[in-house]
């Protein structure tokens, strides 16, 4: 791919694995070069012989992807041959070859494979390009032979990734170097770069990208203006080939930030001709534009709530102005008071998105979808699933996800995500007998949103292995039913090739979750980080603040009584639900602080104290991460240096942290309480 050195090097031979060494190039991420040694010759001469037969953007794309991919990955060019690959729509295959394919859903795909030729059918164009990247996938992964038939579709139709990316160049939150997109309040990007970004995206499944932060700060607001959309044109036409359209950021108060009208109130019909118009000036310039994200009322940007109208009235108002483009408003449900007081129990911020939306559920124009964050807070390390999910029936909806580091280490700290949202496909709403959130994607909940983990940095994550986070989160929005385990698998092979290295870091990466989370901040308690750069332990970091987010340890008792006794929040939840979480004996301990206030004394399963608890989980957590870098320093040797060194890096720092943590927490603990460990570990009094 790219401008980049590794690159070029690689591709100019095939001879890349040598011994179990295998040469990697991190800027390549799961597209390494395979070689053909894993490809039986009869395969070889179908894929030689690539057709497509359909014209058309999409189309036209896939057969390039699919004859680069097949050269840069394998080597295999291409030449004329009595054997075959097809690449079309399942309804001119059916009729030009004489084939019985079963319709599929909406960008679903069949691959089938005979002794003398390769199908690759798509419902719709974008259907085809899926099926060509599985295909490549597969021919590294294994598993496609003649008599091979497979039929995929994705579960939701919104597999979104959202930027927080500021015209400045900066990335809120982001740990993988500045934007892809901007520099010094100005579109700049390297053509090459987001071609090679489309890709990656476009190969697990992704079909829209919000390109600006959430938070349209500063300039970003101009970005809706003439200055900017030629170059928002121009980005827009990379992604459009490989199926992804855009989204764009907006800023409720835009009418009259922009100074053109006196009010954002969505009731007045000069802000709604004012957005009108300046829909129809934006759909000049990128008529496949896939609508607004907007964040509103919340932290600080503007919205509705300042005119005294209702987050419905704000959302169908700008889904008014869409419309007649095809467009939708994405409009997110993080809305909650930032500015509480801590001396006042009585306000949960848990509660905050259910409140302010569930009454709301029917309000909302068939072109609005509401995007809720996974859980009640803020993508904390074990928050409980947000009880709008199942809950809400009439309004359209998707979940949002964190595959950037913001609280699970930054992108130094290996965490890998996918374990986590597994638990969450698993989390069962308890409202029909179907009601998990693995069968509700797709049938209700229309999809995912997840903030991107990338930036300029050359492995594009900072962390080479966070790129299993990227990797996981698009598989997962396409088959809920991956688990996280298949998921390193696969990531692992396609990165690493079949090597001692592909196995130790799937065992690294299924192990880093619960160990992050054990030096961290386990059983639910929440933000014991640092303000502001949410890195580093820091246990009443967000105890006396306005933000909301409150342990209230004191030397006897620490967590939150959420129960209808407390601040009521676990009657959100389905009965069955509900009575789960009220009930201390039943609730998951790994939530247990979130939902109850609890002496440090209180027994846990295990039959020790909670306080000890804590502190086992700290300490242990500290050794593993130790064992996870000694299990790295095996691969000396057995693996590309340049990924050996930095990996071993970040796994260095990542001790310093958790040792950090450990210490930080426990011996605020032991302070506060007076309760010793009992294995007699701390001593840090
Ligand atoms: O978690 C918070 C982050 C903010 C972010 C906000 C949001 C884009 O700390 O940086 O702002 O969530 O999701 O809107």
């Amino acid at each position: 791919m790219g401008s980049v050195n590794c690159h070029t090097a690689l591709h100019n031979n095939m001879a890349l694995v040598y011994g179990d060494l295998m040469k990697i190039c991190e800027y390549d991420c799961w597209f390494q070069a395979w070689g053909t040694q894993h490809i039986p010759a009869s395969l070889v001469a179908m894929l030689e012989n690539v057709t497509i037969e359909e014209q058309g953007e999409i189309m036209g794309w896939t057969g390039a992807e699919l004859r680069r991919g097949l050269r840069r990955g394998f080597g295999i060019s291409q030449k004329a041959g009595p054997k075959e690959t097809r690449v079309g729509t399942i309804g001119h295959l059916n009729t030009a070859l004489n084939l019985a394919l079963p319709p599929q859903k909406p960008e679903g795909f069949v691959i089938q494979v005979t002794d003398d030729r390769i199908i690759i059918a798509g419902q719709d164009p974008q259907g085809a390009l899926y099926g060509a990247y599985r295909l490549l996938a597969l021919l590294r992964l294994g598993g496609i032979s003649p008599g091979t038939r497979i039929a995929e579709a994705p579960a939701g139709s919104h597999r979104i990734i959202n930027h927080w990316d500021n015209l400045d160049g900066t990335v809120e939150r982001g740990y993988a170097g500045n934007s892809l997109f901007y520099k010094d309040n100005r579109i700049d990007f390297d053509p090459q770069r987001i071609e090679d970004y489309a890709r990656l995206l476009a190969s697990v499944g992704i079909n829209r990208i919000s390109i600006n932060n959430a938070n349209v700060r500063k300039a970003a607001k101009k970005l809706i203006t003439e200055t900017y959309l030629p170059d928002v044109a121009k980005l827009a036409a990379i992604f459009r080939p490989f199926g992804i359209r855009l989204l764009l950021s907006i800023n409720f108060a835009s009418p009259y930030l922009l100074g053109e009208v006196s009010t954002a109130d969505p009731l007045d019909p000069a802000v709604q001709d004012w957005w009108k118009a300046r829909s129809e000036v934006i759909y000049r310039y990128i008529p496949d534009l896939a609508g607004f994200v907007v964040k509103a009322d919340s932290e600080f940007e503007p919205g509705p709530f300042q005119y005294g109208r209702t987050h419905a009235q704000g959302a169908n108002m700008l889904a008014a102005a869409l419309k007649p483009h095809g467009g939708e408003v994405i409009w997110r449900c993080f809305v909650y008071n930032c500015t509480q007081d801590w001396r006042d129990p009585s306000i949960d911020r848990a509660k905050a998105a259910y409140d302010h939306f569930m009454p709301l559920d029917g309000g909302f124009d068939q072109n609005v979808l509401l995007q809720i964050k996974f859980g009640p807070y803020d993508f904390q390390v074990r928050e409980p699933v947000s009880p709008l999910f199942g809950r809400l029936s009439k309004t359209r909806h998707i979940m949002e996800l964190q595959i950037t580091q913001e609280y699970t280490g930054q992108q130094i700290d290996l965490c890998y995500l996918p374990w986590i949202w597994e638990d969450i496909m698993n989390f069962d709403t308890a409202y029909r007998p179907a009601s998990t959130i693995r069968e509700l994607l797709g049938p209700s909940i229309e999809g995912l949103a997840g903030v991107s983990n990338v930036g300029l940095d050359q492995n594009w994550t900072g962390h080479t292995l966070a790129q299993a986070n990227l990797y996981g989160y698009g598989r997962l929005g396409w088959d809920p039913n991956l688990s996280a385990q298949k998921i390193a698998e696969e990531w692992s092979l396609l990165t690493f090739g079949e090597s001692d290295a592909a196995q130790t870091v799937t065992k690294l990466l299924m192990k880093s979750y619960p160990v992050y989370e054990g030096y961290n901040a386990p059983f639910g308690v929440c933000f014991m980080v640092n303000p502001g750069s949410h890195y580093g332990p820091n246990p009443e970091g967000y105890e006396f603040s306005k933000w909301g987010t409150y342990h209230r340890a004191d030397r006897q008792s620490i967590g939150v009584d959420r129960g209808p006794t407390g601040t009521g929040y676990t009657e959100h939840y389905s009965p069955q639900k509900a009575g789960l979480f009220r009930d201390p004996s039943r609730c998951p301990e790994e939530l247990i602080l979130f939902f109850h206030r609890l002496r440090y004394d209180y027994r846990m399963k295990n039959n020790e104290t909670l306080i000890q608890n804590i502190y086992n989980a700290h300490f242990e957590g500290y050794e593993a991460v130790e064992a996870m870098r000694n299990d790295w320093m095996g691969l000396k040797g057995k693996l590309d240096e340049t990924v050996y060194t930095s990996v071993l890096s970040r796994l260095e720092q990542q001790l310093e942290n958790a040792r950090e943590w450990r210490d930080v927490i426990n011996t605020y603990f032991w302070r506060k309480t007076g309760i010793p460990d009992a294995k007699g570990r701390l001593v840090y009094g």
